[in-house]
């Protein structure tokens, strides 16, 4: 069997979550393989909105089992509010939920270290989620990190020496004062490592790779989006992991022949929350019409999201980049009551008009739109693709002749019903 991956092809919270959640019940795993809490994925049902930050979103549906692959980085403290916050709703995932042994651990330091890292960049800050992402794939990269699998043994020393190294760094680089941020907590840090301890710590590698041999199907959910990738993205406002299609190997162990297909998900128009560029925002009062239809707010740090026009340089970029097999369009329906939607093309960079996604976006980079009608219909009550108005379906296959793949799947409102399914 193979590994599908399903991931976000713009800048983060295409709606990944809602669409792993409904296809989760053909798959057997679903498995996270990068980011850590910050990702945000929201999903809806029964009336109640969720929000998972290192849980894959599989979590919901029956016994499927989930699994925390080796390249996520986990906050014990994010992860026993995840874990207490699915008990209160009856949903009980000890038995289900699987730990990868060399998944980094997000040590409280490493939350300041991001903290003070941001505040000395002042205006040139990544504008990260503060959950300490850079500095946690920091150590792995330069070999100082602590994985899941140390919590088994001689943990303390570990931990110790680690968080000496920090406090230095804090103090003589940064200059930044820890202590009481430390102290807050370090205790709460505790806890959440044995709670982690009391799930399946296991080689996630062997299990996957096992599970293939034995005709089992796997999902690998993506976090953030390709145009955050650490090597691909609009450095150095990215994260700091690889959210393309290739992570999926290296943050689960698989090799490359195991991938089947490569579910891209983008939004119906664009958003990006943090600083940089963003060649299609809207400063004005459709930008703010977006948000608020959309309601565009960081489900993790609740910040206003910047919002524009879909940008097809940037999505095409993400669709080779991913070998995108098929398409995802999410949040269909925030474009229902607008007359004229505008779609970018191309850049124009001096003058000159590119279709190609330049080294840098800067100032220079003016987006080349198209206009094509709207719909001006509630698409949230629609059950399927023969009540789509002729202006969606136009949209669509706009989007698709120009990406050279099939859409397959619109959603049209955040429930589970609202997921047309198109021939
Ligand atoms: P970090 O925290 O070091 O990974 O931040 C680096 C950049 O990556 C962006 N980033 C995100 N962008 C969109 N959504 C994310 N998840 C949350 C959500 C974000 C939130 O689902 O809404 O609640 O604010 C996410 N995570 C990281 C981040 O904004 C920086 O630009
Ligand atoms: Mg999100």
């Amino acid at each position: 069997m193979k590994v599908d991956v399903l991931l976000g092809l713009q800048w983060g919270d295409e709606g990944k979550g809602k669409i792993v959640d409904v296809l989760t019940p053909k798959y057997d795993i679903i498995s996270r393989f990068q980011g850590g809490p910050n990702a945000g994925h929201t999903l809806e049902f029964n009336n109640i909105k969720h929000v998972l930050h290192t849980i894959p979103s599989g979590i919901f549906q029956g016994d499927k089992i989930n699994i925390i692959g080796n390249g996520v980085v986990i906050d014990p403290i994010i992860f026993k509010k995840e874990i207490e916050s699915l008990g209160k709703i009856g949903v009980n995932i000890s038995k289900k939920l699987y730990v990868s042994k060399k998944a980094h651990m997000i040590l409280p330091t490493h939350k300041i270290l991001d903290a003070a890292s941001e505040t000395k960049k002042g205006d040139s800050k990544i504008g990260s989620t503060l959950k300490g992402i850079g500095p946690t794939y920091k150590d792995k990269i330069g070999r100082d990190g602590l994985r899941v699998g140390d919590l088994l043994h001689n943990f303390e020393e570990k931990y110790t020496s680690r968080i000496e190294n920090h406090k230095i760094m804090l103090t003589d680089f940064f200059k930044f004062d820890y202590q009481e941020l430390l102290e807050e907590c370090e205790k709460e840090w505790f806890e959440g490592v044995e709670l982690l301890k009391s799930f399946h710590i296991v080689d996630s590698e062997h299990m996957i790779n096992k599970a293939l041999k034995d005709g089992k199907s796997v999902l690998a959910e993506g976090a953030q989006g390709t145009l955050l990738d650490i090597d691909f993205g609009s450095y150095p406002f990215v994260t700091s992991s690889n959210t393309i299609s290739a992570g999926a190997c290296t943050g689960l162990g698989i090799a490359p022949n195991t991938i089947g297909k490569i579910f891209g998900i983008f939004k119906a128009y664009c958003t990006r929350v943090g600083m940089g560029p963003f060649p299609t925002e809207l400063f004005d009062e459709t930008g703010k019409k977006l948000r608020d239809a959309g309601n565009e707010y960081g489900s993790t740090t609740g910040r206003p999201r910047r919002c524009g026009w879909l940008d097809l340089v940037a999505l095409k970029y993400s669709v080779m980049l991913n070998g995108v097999t098929e398409l995802i369009m999410m949040k269909a329906d925030v474009l229902d009551d607008f007359d004229v939607i505008k779609v970018c093309v191309g850049y124009e960079i001096n003058g000159e008009v590119v279709e190609h996604f330049p080294f840098e976006l800067n100032d220079d980079v003016k987006p080349v739109y198209v206009e094509l009608p709207g719909w001006k219909t509630d698409l949230t009550a629609v059950k399927n693709q023969n009540e789509f108005p002729e202006e969606l379906n136009n949209y669509i296959s706009f989007i698709e002749d120009e990406m050279e793949i099939t859409v397959s799947i619109a959603s049209v409102g955040p429930n589970r019903a609202q997921t047309i399914f198109l021939e």
